[in-house]
């Protein structure tokens, strides 16, 4: 049920911050957009805005050029909306502090979601905040568009890896089919989108797969910032994640990539997998993350080393609490 309340601020409305998340995926990217053409479609103005720039393979979409980097000015906005963001530090830079008088109006469908807007829409069972927004466009008597409907499903295709997450309900595919007839393209988001990986995290991977490691059921592999460098890959590892978890005997993976962290301090970037029947989001929250129970990460302090000593005896108590549970 969308609150009374949000479609009420939605309406009242007339100038409109509409935000996501840092490191932008398909959802953040493919709903901020189509929130941008569906309040253009009211009659009203808004500034999409991230605090990282759109990966090269979501500039094709409808209206990406409009996306820009984070702003100081809140004078003339009446609003702030929040997409596909479980907590305010995942906003980065998108949300300052001149905007903190606004009233903020989030729209999310993380479980670990910890309701930091003044108005919160959070939907656990939708796949994606894109499938959220399809809702709130029947709420507002908003038609899908073609383009609208090439965001919508981008989102809900990178967030279900093409209708194969556990998430996947009927209710998914109905959304997944309204968007197909109202112009969008599957092909197009899979083949360039979804399937699609540089040379460079080709090689990546080639690199750091013959390290990996399978042990009770929890696959993990590490990735040093030398690698990435070494490869060229620059931070990214193309959902390495999500490739370990088909491998037969785990239940759940886990991929530890070093980065720098604010302060120049060693951290590193944790991303989280898991099969049916397998819940890492208690694990990623209790990091300081978040996600679904499928999916999910976290950033923690220190070394590789030290955050795989951390981490994996949680997630291979993760992964006996499912198998313990019917
Ligand atoms: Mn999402």
């Amino acid at each position: 049920m969308i609150p009374a309340s949000l479609l009420n601020g939605l309406r009242d409305a007339t100038r409109v911050l509409a935000v996501s998340h840092v490191k932008p995926d398909g959802d953040a990217i493919g709903s901020l957009l189509a929130l941008g053409h569906m309040l253009g479609a009211l009659g009203k103005s808004s500034v999409l805005s991230l605090n990282d720039p759109v990966p090269a393979i979501y500039r094709s979409l409808p209206g990406a050029d409009a996306i820009v980097g984070p702003q100081r000015d809140a004078a003339g906005f009446d609003a702030v909306i929040a997409l596909d963001c479980s907590s305010v530090d995942r906003l980065g830079r998108a949300y300052g502090a001149a905007f903190a008088h606004l009233p903020l109006l989030v729209i999310d469908h993380h479980i670990t979601n910890d309701r930091f807007g003044t108005i919160n829409w959070v939907a656990p069972e939708c796949a994606a905040t894109s499938q959220m927004l399809l809702l709130l466009a029947d709420a507002l008597g908003v038609t899908i568009d073609q383009p609208m409907a090439q965001c919508l499903l981008t989102g809900l295709v990178t967030d279900t890896l093409c209708f194969r997450t556990n998430n996947t309900t009927a209710a998914v595919l109905a959304a997944g089919m309204r968007l197909l007839e109202a112009g969008g393209n599957l092909t197009t988001i899979t083949e360039n989108i979804l399937e699609q990986r540089s040379f460079n995290v080709v090689r990546l991977w080639g690199t750091v797969l013959d390290a990996a490691q399978l042990e009770q059921g929890v696959i993990w592999v590490t990735i040093s910032l030398a690698q990435f460098e070494a490869c060229g890959a620059n931070g990214d590892d193309g959902s390495l994640s999500s490739l370990l978890i088909r491998t037969e005997g785990a239940d759940i993976s886990a991929t530890f990539a070093e980065k720098l962290g604010e302060s120049g301090a060693a951290a590193v970037e944790c991303s989280f997998r898991a099969r049916k029947g397998f819940d890492i989001s208690g694990v990623a929250q209790q990091l300081g993350g978040g996600g679904h129970p499928a999916a999910g990460g976290c950033t923690v302090p220190g070394t590789l080393a030290e955050a795989t000593a951390k981490v994996i005896p949680l997630l291979q108590q993760a992964r006996t609490n499912g198998l313990s549970e019917p």
